[in-house]
């Protein structure tokens, strides 16, 4: 096992991967800008290194700066969290050139995964059901653009192959349409991604999104952990997930998990990784791969019993998974509320100190933060400041003790959305389960409107 891991990140995530570090008797390294010199994670590391100033680029993306901080504090192992260098195959692969282990898959796979034509070809031949469309990349030619829109039916999406998450897409109603959105994304996604190939996919108008977590050794063992629903979103920002998803036997899970498992042995996936689905009149559809731990592990955490983070630490170190599929235990109900540093409804920044500061507890509640009292939440990141998880034996006791927890916690100086949070608790759609990726969009409208 590694005697001390380097953990390039920032926030409940720095915090998260080093307890995991701690409880296996691994010594931690905290990296940080200038802006997180007085942060909770940096001060419980037994080493901590400045490597730049607040601008994420300068800092948490400064590939050289990590690479130094891993080689002064003699570190063996590089855990990047989620967000910033996560899926980066390029520094992957600088780690591993350095001699450090990147804590997560091979370079080679986190190319291909980011490679939305790659990923879809490689599901495909997997036996994953993807949503139908072209065939790989659209050709040059418009007139042969056009059958295979025709063929497709409209309505049909554009995405970029070198997008994901939401970026570089456009919905495509009619053919009058259809050549001004091809070049108008090939020309975005040249911009932003610096590769111009798209591919054009059915347009599913009001799906569910449910992933899928899946865990691999380097030794071709590969296990799922079943799936959650991710379907409260706006704007591409996950607010609060749950698992397992509402409505989804075991069969049907087992069975999408085991084609997923099939495929990660076949591309010889080491890691954790997650499978994005659409969920639409009971069936799934792949879309995208993500070869990173996710903000929303804790919910598969708690249904499963399984550390995630620990699980990748272990298999990093090229140990054999300790689980069968056999031994994967879908027990009871877990539910993640983020909570952000921002306005309920406006959904705006709200960046500052935290003046007043009381978390949740009680049975089966999970707070992951590295706020406390006095904090002072920078402007520069992501605003999300923690994460809350309630776990019960059934979804409604999950739901109950998270109205609870949060109804309990405080967090004064700063806006924060848990106002939103137990709105949504208390929304008959939302508890009757199953709302599309659309629902949280469609509810703050409403209230914006009314308000
Ligand atoms: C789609 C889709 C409908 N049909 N693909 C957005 C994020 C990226 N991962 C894929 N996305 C979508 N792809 C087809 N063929 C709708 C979305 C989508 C979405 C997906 C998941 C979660 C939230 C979403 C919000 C808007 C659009």
């Amino acid at each position: 096992m590694f005697e001390k891991i380097l953990i390039a990140n920032r926030g409940e995530i720095a915090l998260r991967v080093q307890r995991a570090c701690r409880t296996m008797g691994i010594k931690t390294v905290a990296v940080h800008s200038t802006a997180d010199a007085e942060a909770k994670y940096v001060k419980l590391a037994d080493e901590s290194v400045c490597i730049g100033p607040p601008p994420a680029a300068q800092s948490y993306l400064n590939i050289p700066a990590i690479i130094s901080a891993a080689e002064v504090t003699d570190s063996q192992a590089i855990h990047p969290g989620y967000g910033f260098l996560s899926e980066n195959a390029d520094f992957a692969e600088r780690v591993e050139k350095s001699g450090f282990v990147f804590i997560g898959p091979r370079p080679e796979t986190i190319r291909l995964m980011g490679d939305k034509v790659s990923a879809k070809n490689a599901m495909k031949k997997a036996g994953v059901p993807c949503v139908p469309g072209s065939d790989g990349a659209l050709p040059e030619d418009i007139e042969e653009i056009r059958k295979i829109a025709k063929q497709i039916g409209y309505p049909i999406i554009i995405k970029a192959s070198g997008g994901g998450g939401g970026r570089g897409m456009r919905v495509v109603h009619t053919e009058a349409a259809l050549s001004n959105a091809v070049i108008m994304t090939r020309n975005e996604a040249q911009a932003a991604f610096g590769n111009p190939v798209v591919y054009a996919e059915k347009f599913l108008e009001n799906p569910r999104h449910i992933e899928f977590q899946l865990l691999i050794d380097e030794h071709g063992n590969a296990i799922h952990l079943g799936e959650r629903d991710c379907s409260l979103q706006r704007r591409h920002q996950k607010i609060l997930e749950e698992a397992p998803a509402p409505g989804i036997n075991e069969k049907m899970r087992n069975k999408i998990g085991e084609r997923c498992a099939d495929a990660c042995r076949r591309i010889k996936y080491r890691g954790v990784g997650t499978f994005e689905f659409l969920f639409e009149n009971d069936e799934f559809y792949f879309i995208e791969m993500n070869t990173r731990l996710q903000v929303e592990h804790p919910i598969t955490e708690a249904i499963t019993g399984i550390d995630l983070v620990q699980a990748q630490i272990r298999v990093a170190a090229g140990e054999v998974l300790a689980v069968r599929q056999k031994d994967v235990i879908i027990k009871g109900h877990a539910i993640e509320c983020r909570i952000n540093a921002e306005d309920p409804y406006k959904l705006t920044p709200s960046a500052g100190r935290i003046t007043q500061y009381h978390i949740p507890g009680g049975p089966g509640v999970r707070f992951d933060s590295h706020a406390y009292h006095n904090y002072m939440v920078p402007p520069h990141y992501d605003s999300m400041i923690g994460k809350v998880i309630a776990y019960g034996d059934t979804r409604e006791q999950a739901i109950a003790r998270m109205r609870i927890a949060l109804t309990e916690t405080v967090i004064e100086g700063i806006k924060t959305n848990i106002p939103l949070h137990l709105d949504l608790l208390a929304d008959a759609t939302f508890l009757r389960g199953g709302v599309s990726i659309h629902y949280l969009e469609q509810k703050l409208a409403l209230h914006n409107k009314s308000s």
